[in-house]
């Protein structure tokens, strides 16, 4: 987990904080869009599917002195400053001392798959296996949920939380949705009774309501610590993996209920030339039915998969993109734990 950057940049003369926060919930509550909103950027991609994110993926947002979130936003409580991190994280917030200097920061986030019950393949065995890895050796845990909606696996996810010796921040993701906002206050007060919760923060991961003031409640829970990436390092994963994702992600928004578990994307080729990124992505699928799906009436399936992915490639990568898709059969992939190593899914 802890595995630095090539060059990491320590602020000179200037006391930081540096950490790790784990997003961690069950699928389809918000996880991804919560770190891409954060980032302000799409590093994790997402869907109405669940079981979208497979691998751990980590997204760094490292803020210089000037510009920390704290002084931004007059009406938080007060900012999170470089003196008031060694304050007990269990402390009250209102006990907390304001103080005038706010301070350096890199939060290194961990998106996770979602943790879940059943499916018996290789692939959700893998998933859960990365999630429950994430909570390990992190500062703080953010545990998403989804409005008033407390499920068995929400349930399973607090149960695991309970076991590791972390802070866990409840965030109540997709309040957007709830339309009587008097609700939120009794569940609020049912949930906090679940476990010692340092916080308990609603937000739109969607629309960005309130996600500031989580951003400062966890940057109060990280260590001094000098960074570990570079500052302009918004990911550890390259643009490889991130085009072989964005193919994904728009093949599951597309398709139906059963084939987006069924694929996975591989990157064959990845290079420039004369300003031109050149990517071939291999669809790869576990039946010749899924194949024909995929494909769609006359292409019409993969060439409108192609063009959004593309589209997106270009706006991130920041070049031109010539994208060429193939797909291809391999029988059992997702059931077969040599197959799914080959295809890159390797975290743990
Ligand atoms: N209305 C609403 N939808 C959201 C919000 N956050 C995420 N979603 C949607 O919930 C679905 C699952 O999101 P995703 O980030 O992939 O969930 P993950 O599986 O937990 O990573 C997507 O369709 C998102 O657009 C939110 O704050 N409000
Ligand atoms: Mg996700």
């Amino acid at each position: 987990m802890k595995n630095p950057g090539k060059n990491p940049t320590q602020p000179k003369n200037v006391a930081s904080r540096c950490g790790y926060a784990a997003i961690i919930g069950r699928p389809n509550v918000g996880k991804s869009t919560l770190l891409n909103h954060i980032l302000g950027q799409k590093i994790s991609i997402t869907s109405r599917r669940p079981q979208t994110t497979r691998h751990r993926i980590l997204g760094i947002k490292t803020t210089p002195e000037a510009a920390a979130p704290g002084v931004l936003n007059p009406s938080l409580r007060s900012p999170a400053t470089c003196m008031d991190a060694q304050v007990p994280w269990a402390q009250d917030a209102q006990e907390r001392p304001t103080l005038a200097h706010p301070c350096a920061s890199q939060v290194i986030y961990v998106d996770t798959p979602g943790l879940h019950r059943g499916g018996k393949r290789a692939m959700n065995r893998y998933m859960n296996r990365v999630a429950a890895s994430s909570i390990k050796d992190v500062d703080v845990a953010l545990f998403v949920v989804e409005g008033l909606r407390w499920t068995p696996e929400d349930q399973d996810v607090l149960e695991r939380l309970k076991k590791e010796n972390i802070p866990v921040i409840l965030v109540v993701n997709k309040v957007d949705k709830i339309t009587d906002k008097e609700t939120l206050l009794p569940h609020f007060q049912k949930v906090s009774g679940y476990m010692d919760f340092v916080q308990i923060i609603p937000i739109s991961a969607r629309h960005g309501t309130n996600v500031e003031a989580l951003e400062q409640e966890i940057l109060r829970l990280l260590p001094f610590a000098p960074h570990m990436y570079p500052e302009d390092q918004v990911t550890d994963r390259s643009e490889r993996f991130l085009a072989a994702e964005l193919v994904r992600e728009k093949l599951t928004r597309r398709l139906g209920q059963e084939v987006p578990h069924s694929l996975t994307v591989s990157i064959e080729q990845f290079s420039e030339e004369a300003g031109i990124t050149n990517i071939t992505a291999l669809i790869w699928v576990e039946k010749p039915g899924q194949k024909s799906i995929v494909i769609g009436k006359d292409g019409s399936v993969l060439k409108e998969v192609g063009t959004q992915a593309r589209q997106d490639m270009e706006r991130i990568f920041d070049n031109k993109v010539f994208l060429t898709l193939w797909v291809k059969v391999k029988e059992g992939w997702s059931e077969d734990e040599r197959a799914l190593r080959s295809l890159g899914y390797d975290d743990t």
